[in-house]
């Protein structure tokens, strides 16, 4: 694992900044918002219906649960696993925040897993994931949270963006990106991608390997794991961004945030993580409610992922007693 140690200085106060990470996932305080009034929000009518069949449909799934047979449950517990790292171990720690390096069949296998979540290709997560981190609760972040719960949880998949997201995103660096052929033949292949992996096979392996219902198959390990992933993810943007201890930077909104650390498999200690966004685990404490930290560990075991970033304890106690809320336990 590499520790970093050396306190230079950043934008964000002391976070410090390994020589191979992006720079454009740490927060600039430069940004000042246009004067004049807000661009009128102008809805998207498809995603607002499609959103809403996608949670009746998951609904349904749910009620359906006691009629599924527990190999269909496991397999349903399973395809949620699988398209939580995509996610998480993919295009969050290892795209957007360079925070681990993957080999290639490490970073195949992440691809797939990421079109099974059908979050957007990785690429533009990666893209509006930086520039989150960069201009986060303002204008530029697509997600801001200071437009309330309901906007940073899901409204703002189903309304244009703010013309600054797209401004400001358009000057990021993504040249690790656009260098990345796993990210660029995803990006290419992207809605194949996502009809054969979220959908067609988490349908269709129950019904060909245990004969379970296709109806069910497509409830179930289909739309509803669908739904639950994306609740898990939009609530990192929401709750996580509301509520919970501050412990590294009482100034900012990211929390550090239990529930959420649990339901989106460790990336709810989201004041650490904003404050140090280039470290692997995403968090003070290692493995702790952090299945994506684990899953990257057996991945370094296994000689796949290297270079794991981590803040050395010194630097973490030294950024606690500086910018936090009081709260920092060490244990
Ligand atoms: C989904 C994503 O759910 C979830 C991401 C969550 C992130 C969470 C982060 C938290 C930390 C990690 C925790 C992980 C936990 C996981 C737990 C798992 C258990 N920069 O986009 P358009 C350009 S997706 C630069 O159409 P509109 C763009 O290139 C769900 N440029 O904007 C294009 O240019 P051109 C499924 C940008 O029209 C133009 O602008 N998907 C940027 O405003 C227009 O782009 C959906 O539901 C940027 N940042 O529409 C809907 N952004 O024309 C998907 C844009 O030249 N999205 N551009 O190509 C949409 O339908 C639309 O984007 C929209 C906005 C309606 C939302
Ligand atoms: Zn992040
Ligand atoms: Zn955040």
């Amino acid at each position: 694992m590499t520790e970093t140690t050396n306190p230079n200085k950043q934008q964000n106060g002391d976070a410090v900044m390994p020589e191979t990470s992006t720079r454009d996932d740490v927060f600039d305080d430069s940004y000042k918002a246009k004067e004049g009034p807000k661009p009128p929000m102008r809805l998207v009518w498809r995603n607002i219906i499609l959103m809403f069949l996608l949670h009746v449909g998951a609904l349904y799934g749910l009620m359906l649960v006691p009629s599924a047979s527990p190999l269909t449950l496991a397999w349903t517990a399973l395809c949620f696993l699988l398209s939580a790292l995509g996610i998480t171990a993919g295009a969050h720690r290892l795209w957007s925040h360079k925070s681990y390096k993957a080999s290639t069949p490490l970073r195949v296998f992440l691809a797939l897993a990421n079109s099974m979540a059908f979050q957007n290709d990785i690429y533009e997560w990666a893209r509006d994931h930086r520039v989150h981190h960069k201009y986060s609760e303002t204008d530029a972040d697509p997600h801001n949270a200071v437009r309330g719960f309901f906007f940073a949880h899901i409204g703002w998949l189903l309304v244009r963006k703010h013309p600054d997201v797209i401004e400001k995103g358009k000057k990021l660096e993504l040249t690790d990106l656009k260098a990345d052929n796993v990210v660029m033949f995803q990006r290419k292949y992207y809605k194949l991608s996502v009809v054969l992996l979220c959908f067609l096979v988490p349908m269709w392996v129950p019904w060909f390997l245990w004969d379970e219902s296709l109806w069910v198959g497509y409830f179930i390990p289909c739309l509803m794991r669908y739904a639950l992933v994306l609740n898990a993810t939009w609530l990192v943007n929401s709750a996580a961004h509301m509520w919970g201890n501050r412990p590294y930077d009482r100034n900012i909104n990211p929390s550090e945030n239990r529930f959420v650390a649990f339901s989106a498999i460790g990336e709810g200690f989201h004041n650490y993580h904003h404050t140090f966004p280039f470290d692997y685990a995403t968090s003070e404490f290692g493995v702790k409610l952090n299945i994506t930290t684990a899953f990257i560990d057996l991945m370094y075991f296994l000689g796949l992922a290297k270079d794991c970033k981590r803040v050395s304890r010194d630097l973490i106690s030294a950024r606690a007693q500086r910018t936090g809320d009081g709260s920092h336990k060490t244990g």
